[in-house]
């Protein structure tokens, strides 16, 4: 399942749910959130499989993204197919 690693606080994330929602998309059954706040397991996993910490970042098994247009794209061709 796709996995968004967000942060309650960004703006960014909030956009990226908000998209996600529109297209009719649920939580826990089309995607899975991950806390990412920094200081977070989360945050640490964004780290290791992106090399930086930004959120949102999206996982979904090899393919990872930072960018909150670009994983909005994704989820739109690819989430809850
Ligand atoms: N252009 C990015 C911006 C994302 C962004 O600026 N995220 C902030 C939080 S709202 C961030 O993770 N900054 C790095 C940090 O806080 O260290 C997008 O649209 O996703």
């Amino acid at each position: 399942m796709v996995q968004l690693y967000l942060s309650a606080t960004c703006p960014f994330c909030q956009k990226v749910l908000r998209a996600a929602r529109q297209m009719g998309l649920e939580e826990g059954k089309d995607f899975a959130t991950v806390n990412a706040a920094s200081g977070t397991p989360g945050a640490d996993v964004v780290v290791k499989v992106g090399g930086d910490y930004m959120v949102p970042f999206l996982i979904d098994g090899d393919t990872s993204m930072y960018e909150s247009d670009d994983i909005i794209a994704y989820l739109k061709k690819n989430a809850g197919k």
